[in-house]
């Protein structure tokens, strides 16, 4: 059976979740944090969670989890058969990983984690997200689903990146980014409605209060 490591806090982890949730899959949740100790390096070689226990060992890397995870479980398929347009449901989700979950990952300390964020990554990140959205702008369809009438691995991958991403954005530049890209509100007001989403975020919501205590014991340490 797989088994998914990691905390209902983690928008990774949630993504993998998800998807693990929407192929109605058999699995096991093992709550972890991110860890430097040898034993966890083992099973996630940079200590990141989440990381997916499978029969034949450890994988890392959330978007190749979610590969993984179509692969071994077609059904639903979460890719579409069309070589050309499984291409863009990747290039999507390389575009929201690299220019958006990336860059508004280094303003978390200052917005999720109690720390702050300095003027200079500030200004750094906000054209980088700018630039992003203007792009995601002409790849993304957003109707029904974030890459057309197909649910997606994009769009478990769009709920847990604009999710933080947005509320970076809110808090540090007083800018709605997920506004910049037409439909998409409406797109991850839909995917957040499904069973899957729900559920995921009541644990988010749970877990909050530990990962807070988590957070600060790191921070004293
Ligand atoms: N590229 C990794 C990123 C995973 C990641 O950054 N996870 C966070 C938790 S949401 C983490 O483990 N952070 C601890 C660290 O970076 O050492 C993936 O796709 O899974």
């Amino acid at each position: 059976m797989l088994r998914l490591h990691g905390f209902a806090v983690s928008n990774y982890f949630n993504m993998a979740r998800m998807a693990l949730l929407e192929k109605g899959a058999e699995f096991e949740v093992v709550e972890t944090y991110p860890s430097q100790d040898a034993s966890f390096l083992a099973r996630s070689p940079l200590g990141k969670v989440p990381c997916l226990e499978t029969g034949n060992g450890f994988l890392s890397e959330t978007s190749v989890m979610l590969e993984y995870i179509e692969e071994v479980l077609p059904s639903p398929a979460f890719l579409p058969r069309d070589a050309f347009r499984r291409a863009q449901v990747r290039q999507a989700i390389r575009m929201m990983e690299l220019y958006v979950e990336l860059p508004a990952r280094r303003l978390y300390p200052g917005v999720f984690f109690g720390g702050s964020n300095t003027e200079a990554t500030v200004a750094e990140v906000e054209p980088v997200l700018r630039k992003a959205m203007s792009g995601l702008r002409g790849v993304l369809r957003c109707s029904p689903f974030v890459m057309g009438e197909e649910l997606t691995l994009a769009d478990f991958f769009a709920a847990f990146t604009f999710s933080l991403a947005g509320t970076v954005a809110r808090k540090v530049y007083d800018w709605d980014l997920v506004a910049e890209v037409p439909g998409l509100d409406e797109a991850l007001a839909r995917i957040n409605e499904r069973d899957s989403a729900r559920a995921i975020h009541a644990d988010m919501k749970a877990a909050m209060a530990a990962f807070q205590a988590h957070i600060a014991r790191q921070r004293g340490a």
